[in-house]
């Protein structure tokens, strides 16, 4: 496996385990930083043994977005815009396009970029104790790593536009209240329960979570009958996989499947 400066990355029970790990610093994003994630979330994806990944943060924050004491992000003559084209968009890209869920636990704050990353990822739990603030107001930019896009429809017009006008803080509980994230849990209880989330979907048939990802996704840019489209191409292909005649064979025997991620 690559050595990380900024990431601790461990593979077991066929989850990849990405732990954010500039704690001093909140694990902000550094460039490293957003190369090293690519490099593990393209492991991720070839590595046959992994089928979920697990994305956290090391210390009490999660993320709190741009490290803002890089120097390539504050220079006089700098181009914001070709940082996020040449680092935060690929990422996301990246992230949303992986054939594979993504469980992110969000174990304290999460802010600016940090957020939306997290917020990119396929379920999303919290710690009790955790938050998230659009932050980017505060400095005079604009929500990236498409947080004008996930917001709105994450919580709709009216909060999305609130969170990121007001750059507020918002509590994990109200984040699951209002259906920005799947579950907040008590801090002692987010890893555990994070790892059983991950090791269970990396025991379930991993082409067809791949599919419905893709499904899902694609879903806010289709009409019903473009969706339906998509729907009968995608299960095509999930009925000509192993996975899929060993979960009818298993039903019909009456025994737990044993799905190979093919
Ligand atoms: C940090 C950071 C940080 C460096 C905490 N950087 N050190 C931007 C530009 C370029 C291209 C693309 O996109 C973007 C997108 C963005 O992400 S913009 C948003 C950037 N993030 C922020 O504005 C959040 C800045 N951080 C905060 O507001 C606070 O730290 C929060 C509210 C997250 C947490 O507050 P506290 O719990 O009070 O912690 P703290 O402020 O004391 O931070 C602890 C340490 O972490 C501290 O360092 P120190 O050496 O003094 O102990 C902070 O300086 C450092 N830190 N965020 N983004």
């Amino acid at each position: 496996m690559a050595a990380y400066e900024t990431l601790l990355v461990d593979v077991a029970d066929g989850v990849m385990t990405i732990t954010l790990n500039r704690p001093d610093k909140l694990n902000a994003f550094t460039t490293v930083m957003l190369a090293e994630m690519t490099v593990a979330l393209d492991a991720a994806e070839k590595e046959e043994a992994v089928r979920a990944i697990l994305i956290t943060g090391s210390g009490r924050g999660f993320c709190a977005g741009q490290d803002l004491g890089d120097r390539k992000v504050i220079s006089d003559d700098i181009d914001l815009g070709a940082s996020l084209e040449e680092r935060y968009n690929p990422l996301v890209k990246r992230l949303r396009a992986l054939p594979k869920p993504v469980v992110c636990a969000v174990n304290g704050v999460a802010a600016g970029a940090g957020a939306n990353f997290a917020l990119c990822c396929d379920i999303v739990l919290a710690a009790e104790s955790a938050s998230f603030i659009q932050a980017f107001a505060r400095i005079g930019l604009v929500p990236d790593c498409g947080g004008t896009w996930l917001l709105p429809r994450l919580v709709g017009h009216a909060r999305a536009m609130a969170l990121a006008l007001t750059a507020e803080k918002l509590e994990a509980a109200r984040a699951a209240e209002w259906g920005l994230i799947w579950k907040v849990l008590p801090d002692a209880e987010l890893m555990p329960e994070a790892v059983k989330l991950a090791r269970h979907l990396a025991t379930q048939p991993t082409r067809a979570l791949g599919l419905i990802k893709q499904a899902i996704q694609a879903s806010t840019g289709h009409s019903l009958d473009g969706q339906l489209d998509m729907e009968r191409d995608l299960q095509r292909e999930a009925g000509r996989t192993a996975d899929y005649r060993e979960g009818v064979a298993a039903f019909l025997a009456k025994r737990p499947p044993a799905f190979q991620g093919k």
